[in-house]
Parts: C-alpha cells; structure tokens; sequence
C-alpha cells in the first residue's frame, strides 16, 4: 500500500530543499469559527507564515488523500462545507478508507505533518480535559497525539472551557513538554494569564527549536506544547470571559452536548454570548502563533 499523501507543489518543493513548513490544521476552519471569516482567516494565518519566512502547509483529507497544502479553491470549499467529519487519531483512517471529507483535529494534524516531515504545527488552542470528566472521561485525543507524535504545537495554550489545572497535570503524566513563551503563566487561550504556572518557560524560537532536536536526540518520543499567550491588545481578560464561559458550558450540560459536539457547540455559544469578541479574539492568536511557529520553522531548517 502507497502512503496517501499529496503534498502542494509549494510544500513539495520546500520540503526537497530542506525549506522551513509550518503545519497548519482544517478543524478550526469546518469546526472552529464561523463562515466566512473561517476562510479569511485561514488565507491570513498562510499569509502570516509566508510573511515570516516560512511555507504554509494546511492540512485536511480529500478523496481518499492527505493534502498538505490547500490550494485557495480547495480551502474556500472546505470553508463553506456543511458537515465535514471532525477527524483525529480514532477516524483518520476511516475517513481514508472510505473517501470522506475531513477536517484535521490537533491530533491529527500532527500525524499528517509528522508523514510529511514537518515538525512544527500552529494552531489556536489545543483540546484538553473537559470539565467533570471525572464522570464524562472527555479528554481531548490531542493530549496523548503530543505524547506520542514529534511534533510541535504553537497554540495559545488550552482554551478556558476547559479544566486547565487538569489538562496540565494529564500533560505531566504523558511526558509532554509544556513550554510557556515569554512568561511565566500557562495563558488561557483568549486571555493571556490562567493563574497558572507553566512547568517550562522559553523565550526564544531557537531554544524552542534545540529543545525539539533535543528530544529527538535522546529518543523521546512525542512533541512539545508551546503555550504562546494572545497579544495583550487583543486578549478578553478572565475575568470578563469567565460568565460567559460558565453560561456556555450550562447550556451544553442542559441540552446533553456530548463528545466531539462539546468543543464546537462551547465555541459557537462563546462567540455569541461575547457578541463576536470571541472570534476577534481567537484570529489575532491564531496569527501570532503562526508567526511565531514560523520563526520556529526556520531555527529547525537552518543548516547546522
Ligand atoms: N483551536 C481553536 N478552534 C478549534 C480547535 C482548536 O481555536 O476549533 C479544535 C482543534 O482542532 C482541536 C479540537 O484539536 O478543537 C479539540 O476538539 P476535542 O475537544 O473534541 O478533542
Ligand atoms: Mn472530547
């Protein structure tokens, strides 16, 4: 059996002269926010990695192929597309198989970029443990991908829908590196301090990308978590998002939102109770985070 990879002819070529790529997932954009701004964001976030230097590489399934690099046509589809499957370790395959259409989830995104051969992801935030999954086990595939797949993600650190001291803990016990960039707090995705401390903390791309190599060299399996706190202009402090967090999370609990639905239904109810901020919000991380994934991209391609 062939490995069912089509690489863009952008990323094929990067990837023959050792360029910098920087993996970019497709769930934010069928899963994440709403039409039309999941487009426009998408091309900017390419934008933003291109302007930095580096080659995008958007990630999603379609018929029967892993594409790694979207044209534009094909990421103006997947924006307006109504039920694309929300694809992680679990269905990929699946979806392959069967010649479905499917969204990457955090998890994976990584596994693609990993077949491609590239080692840096940005996204949003990652999944994590839900709050009460005491009782619902609803822990995000994405916490075991990083433990697993050596790739590393750029993301504003775990959304506030979450349970975040346990998200972190569950990160401890895989072995995956958090790293905090540029402070000392785990940020919470729309707002930059979550009163929690990060284990790691670096503030440059090059240490980021020699802990990366690092692992490799020792044999580490698994990725790094670069928690990058939002723009201080851009970000929704705590305690103003909080409410509307705890609204959201109600509503779901009272209508039974359960599995892949949660994360989505929380996203959508949050951009509507902040009237938008949300979403304002979620694309200003979204391209810090490929900027700084970019810079990340080329210390790792850089000759040594
Ligand atoms: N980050 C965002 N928006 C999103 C997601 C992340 O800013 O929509 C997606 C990612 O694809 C992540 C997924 O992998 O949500 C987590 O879903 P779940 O909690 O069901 O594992
Ligand atoms: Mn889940």
């Amino acid at each position: 059996m062939t490995l069912p990879l089509t690489l863009s002819p952008e990323v094929a070529e990067a990837r023959a002269n050792g360029a910098a790529i920087v993996a970019l997932e497709s769930t934010i954009i069928t899963h994440g926010m709403p039409f039309p701004q999941n487009v426009e964001t998408a091309r900017r976030v390419e934008a933003e990695v291109r302007a930095h230097g580096a080659v995008p590489a958007t990630i999603a399934i379609i018929d029967r192929q892993i594409h790694v690099g979207l044209t534009d046509s094909e990421l103006d589809a997947l924006g307006r597309a109504q039920g694309v499957a929300k694809l992680s370790r679990a269905d990929l395959a699946a979806c392959l198989a069967t010649g479905g259409t499917g969204a990457t989830t955090v998890a994976a995104t990584m596994i693609c970029a990993h077949l491609a051969g590239i080692g840096v992801f940005a996204t949003g935030g990652i999944g994590g443990v839900h709050r009460g999954a005491e009782t619902s086990f609803d822990i995000s595939a994405d916490l075991r991908e990083l433990a697993e797949t050596p790739v590393t993600v750029v993301a504003a650190g775990a959304k506030a829908i979450l349970d975040l001291p346990k998200t972190l803990e569950v990160l401890e016990t895989l072995g995956v590196p958090v790293i905090a960039h540029g402070q000392d707090d785990f940020p919470a995705f729309w707002s930059r301090a979550s009163g929690l401390k990060a284990p790691l903390r670096m503030d440059s791309a090059a240490d980021i990308a020699a802990a990366h190599r690092m692992r490799a060299c020792l044999g580490l399996p698994g990725g790094q978590l670069v928690a990058n706190p939002i723009p201080a202009e851009a970000e929704i402090p705590r305690a103003e998002i909080m409410p509307h967090i705890e609204a959201a999370l109600a509503e779901a609990e009272a209508q039974g939102i359960a599995a892949k639905a949660v994360t989505p239904f929380l996203l959508q109810r949050i951009f509507e109770l902040t009237e938008g901020r949300s979403l304002t919000a979620n694309i200003a991380l979204v391209l810090n985070n490929a900027r700084l994934a970019a810079a990340i991209a080329l210390e790792l391609a850089a000759p040594r």
